[in-house]
């Protein structure tokens, strides 16, 4: 292929520049904040059952989030990521997938897992690294994975499941499955190299995977402004030649419209998506973070008028599938759930110290196991400094 395929805009004779003023990005809104739809809106595929599921999921991440926050602060907890005011963006994307599809995520779209039916025991068992986390107690809180739920278990470093989505969106492509991959991150991930390498990689390669940025703002203290000087991350899909929607991220019927879309248009053209959702990072980037040091409260406030679930409840009320009562009664009953859920997954035993040695390679090296041994009869030794493992073997 030559150079000339590209060259069908206009012909100058002085050097001129272009830049992304040339470029308009459209912004898909439905949903207004009263729940009323804008005219001549298409619709998502959606039923009450699944607006009901959709919702009640939503209610569910926010009363979790709100309880570990507050668990970590009584010390109960390490640590806890809450995504407060972007709840949308990852019950959407889940609710515009089918359960085959394949879930990669960066740490903040606890919210796709909630939708797909992972477990409050295994929400809780996770965060306090006790014996009955699927993944042995290894990560820090929120690293949560789940083969059942097709969700690949999160690790922290930023960017890193771009590149590995496009990868495993492939293998589904060459295995003719009926499946794409989607892949979460934050503009801030954006950044990173790997973003680059796993766009550029899907577009040529034409793999079935959907890129799914959460535009919040922020990178930590980091403003958007200080990590790019493009118009978003959508601006980028057009230059690796993907096909890219941008979306108003707290509106969820907007969400789902896209990614229902986006998964539509992946499967039968095998090719890539990049949807960028627009939203705002609403509490703190983490449980060690305060944002009050970098931003202002009348921004913050500006955006909780916008708040995704408000959007959406006002929405399931006008169409008659919910009502205040069963609004009261959910909350309540969530959070008495989370509550008892904590005191019950704080308590159970932390996993046997013969974990730490397994899975480190298909079977432990010897050496590993030498080292074993030397931390047991250290402990043996000391049994006082370590309450969690003494007497335990
Ligand atoms: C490779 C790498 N660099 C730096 C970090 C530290 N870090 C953790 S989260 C974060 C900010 C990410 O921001 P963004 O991608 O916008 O997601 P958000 O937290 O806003 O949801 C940084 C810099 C990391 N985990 N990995």
């Amino acid at each position: 292929m030559s150079s000339e395929l590209y060259n069908d805009g206009p012909v100058v004779h002085k050097p001129t520049f272009i830049d992304g003023s040339s470029v308009e990005i459209p912004e898909l809104k439905i949903l207004k904040q009263n729940g009323s739809v804008y005219e001549g809106s298409d619709m998502p595929e959606m039923d009450e059952a699944l607006a009901v599921k959709v919702y009640k999921t939503l209610a569910f991440h926010r009363v979790l989030d709100e309880r570990m926050v507050a668990s970590q602060r009584q010390g109960r907890l390490s640590f806890y990521m809450a995504a407060l005011g972007e709840e949308a963006a990852s019950v959407g994307g889940a609710a515009g997938l089918k359960s085959q599809d394949m879930i990669m995520s960066q740490y903040r779209e606890q919210g796709a897992l909630m939708f797909r039916g992972f477990s409050l025991e295994n929400f809780m068992n996770q965060m306090f690294s006790n014996e009955k986390d699927l993944g042995k107690g290894r990560q820090m809180p929120i690293h949560y994975g789940s083969s059942e739920l097709n969700y690949m278990t999160i690790s922290s470093p930023l960017g890193t499941q771009i590149p590995q989505a496009t990868g495993y969106a492939y293998g589904q492509k060459l295995q003719g499955l009926d499946e794409v991959t989607l892949c979460y991150f934050g503009e801030g991930a954006a950044s990173e190299g790997d973003f680059h390498a796993g766009l550029n990689m899907a577009a040529v390669q034409e793999a079935p995977v959907i890129f799914f940025c959460r535009n919040n703002g922020y990178a930590i203290s980091t403003p958007s402004d200080e990590q790019f000087r493009g118009n978003g991350i959508a601006s980028r899909g057009v230059g690796y030649g993907i096909k890219t929607l941008r979306v108003d991220g707290n509106d969820i019927l907007a969400v789902i419209k896209a990614t229902q879309t986006a998964r539509t248009y992946a499967l039968k053209e095998n090719a890539p998506v990049l949807i960028e959702a627009m939203s705002y990072r609403l509490g703190a980037h983490s449980t060690s973070d305060d944002p009050s040091g970098y931003r202002t409260r009348e921004e913050e406030e500006k955006w909780q008028a916008n708040d995704p679930i408000l959007r959406m409840k006002n929405w399931m009320l006008l169409q008659g599938w919910w009502d205040e009562e069963q609004e009261k009664s959910l909350f309540e009953t969530l959070r008495e759930k989370v509550l008892a859920a904590v005191k019950v997954s704080e308590k159970i035993d932390k996993p046997h110290i013969d974990t730490l040695i397994t899975d480190v390679y298909d079977v432990p090296s010897r050496q590993l196991t030498a080292q074993l041994e030397q931390v047991k009869a250290h402990i043996n030794k000391y049994p006082e400094a370590y309450p969690f493992t003494a007497g335990k073997f």
